[in-house]
């Protein structure tokens, strides 16, 4: 097969395009499928500051390298999760990357500076890893882009990843996390703008980014995923789409330009509740946080806001 751009031997081929890339137009590729999510999409400009949340996989870490290869002021932010040595296999990979690069890497590590990590916290609060995870992830992205002065927080979601959301969202048909489900999500009401630059890349480019631009990155997947929903939705999507090349983009750009602005104001509505937490200062539209319940049923200490 031969590159699309420019006719040299192909190294990767993305079926979706029905396309084969060499190396360098490989990387130019994903730079302008990321340039065009940030424009298309408005997620930020050249001046604004940005957290990009690193895991130490390869979606995070090749998004951090694109937007530093892009000239944007991106710096890391990673998050330990107190998951054994996947933990702190993921701490290690992050932390020499941003060494190598020289880039800024903020870090919070969930036992030493909350006291409690995701396997014991979510069992003392009697909830799934991942839903324990998830929520501790977004409120501490939240709280460190505020304490830092970023204008937005970038997550490395990929068009697998928001796929396979949206795919479980319409499984359940859940108005409210469809409502929800945009590359964009506002800064308002005490959040920063949350943004996916990586919308328009697949998890399999992002792993060939990885191999072909030197990037290490953990391979394993976490321990606590097993079973986890997610990843059943993620196959099922797979097998069509080994059938139906572009059938996962259809689905989901499909469902960003005709049906989401169908199913936003039920998420607005909410955001219309908000007000902070007592506990933490977070925005909430419950009486305490969900984070500020779950910290103090992983730890036994009410309130988080030291
Ligand atoms: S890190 Fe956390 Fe994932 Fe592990 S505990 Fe689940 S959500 S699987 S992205
Ligand atoms: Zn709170």
């Amino acid at each position: 097969m031969k590159c699309r751009v420019c006719r040299e031997p192909a190294v990767v081929e993305v079926r979706r395009h029905n396309a084969g890339f060499c190396h360098p137009c490989f990387v130019k590729h994903c730079c302008e499928a990321v340039t065009r999510a940030i424009g298309g999409y408005q997620m930020f400009g050249p001046d604004d500051r940005i957290l990009v949340a690193v895991s130490g996989g390869k979606d995070s870490l090749a998004l951090w390298d694109i937007l530093l290869r892009l000239g944007y002021r991106a710096d890391g932010l990673y998050l330990g999760l107190g998951i054994g040595a996947y933990s702190d296999e993921s701490g290690h990979i992050t932390r020499e990357f941003a060494a190598r690069r020289e880039a800024r890497l903020v870090e919070v590590d969930l036992p030493a500076d909350l006291g409690y990590d995701i396997p014991t916290g979510a069992a003392a609060a009697r909830r799934a890893p991942c839903s324990a995870c998830g929520l501790s992830k977004r409120h501490l992205f939240n709280r460190a882009a505020v304490e830092g002065g970023y204008d937005v927080v970038a997550t490395g979601h990929n068009l697998d990843d928001e796929a396979a959301v949206l795919f479980g969202n319409v499984l359940r048909w859940d108005l409210a996390y469809l409502g929800r489900q945009h590359p964009v999500l506002p800064g308002e009401g005490g959040f920063v703008r949350k943004v996916k630059p990586l919308v328009r890349l697949g998890e399999r480019e992002m792993a060939a980014y990885c191999v072909l631009e030197g990037i290490d990155y953990i391979v394993e997947e976490c321990p606590m995923a097993a079973g986890n929903r997610h990843l059943g939705y993620k196959a099922a999507l797979n097998e069509i789409e080994a059938t139906s090349p572009g059938s996962k983009a259809a689905f989901l750009f499909g469902f960003l330009e005709r049906m989401s602005p169908l199913v936003a104001p039920t998420a607005q509505a909410e955001r219309e509740d908000l007000h902070p937490c007592p506990g933490c200062g977070e925005p909430t539209v419950s009486e305490v946080c969900a984070f500020c319940k779950l910290v103090a049923k992983a730890t036994g200490v009410e309130g988080t806001s030291t």
